[in-house]
């Protein structure tokens, strides 16, 4: 008698679950562009997209705030490339929704393979938490990006990757 009852609650539970880990932001909206040199656009990346690439975590934080140190979850762009079969170019410019942009080299991603993270210890992120999207470094396993440089291609609500 009870069985339709606990069923009920399990779908219930399972379904606040789900709720919670869902984004603050549709799976299907485009959240990243890979544009070539002229400007022309070569791909568009959804969260969805992005979570059917191998994933990679990294440790550390957004530069010059109060965040603390996480764990940070997405997509090495080195990854992204190659699954658009685009040979890592010099150089990128990475921009964000405020028009905030740097440069990041090749050798960065030669040297500690950087990622567009779009979980924050598991969490997705808001727009207004640095979301969606944060280019962020594997600054827990390479004391030397704790340097200006590296904290200002630490770009956070990236939006777009201008091949150069
Ligand atoms: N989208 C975006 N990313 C950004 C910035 C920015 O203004 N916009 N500032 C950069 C710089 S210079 C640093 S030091 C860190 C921290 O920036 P904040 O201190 O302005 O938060 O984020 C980097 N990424
Ligand atoms: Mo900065």
């Amino acid at each position: 008698m009870l069985r339709p009852l606990i069923v009920g609650i399990l779908i219930a539970i399972s379904s606040l679950a789900a709720q919670a880990d869902e984004p603050p932001y549709p799976r299907d909206m485009p959240l990243l562009t890979l544009v070539d040199p002229h400007g022309r656009v070569l791909a568009s990346f959804t969260l969805t997209s992005l979570e059917a690439l191998p994933s990679r975590e990294v440790t550390g934080s957004i530069p010059d705030t109060s965040d603390p140190e996480a764990r940070w979850s997405g997509v090495s762009i080195n990854v992204l490339l190659r699954s658009q079969s685009i040979a890592a170019p010099g150089r990128m410019l990475a921009v964000g929704l405020d028009d905030y942009s740097d440069i990041i080299p090749r050798s960065d991603l030669e040297n500690y393979d950087p990622v567009v993270a779009y979980r924050r210890n598991g969490h997705y992120l808001a727009v207004d938490r640095y979301g969606p999207l944060v280019v962020m470094y594997p600054y827990s396993d390479y004391p030397e990006l704790h340097e200006r440089t590296y904290y200002s291609r630490t770009v956070w609500q990236l939006s777009e990757l201008q091949l150069q």
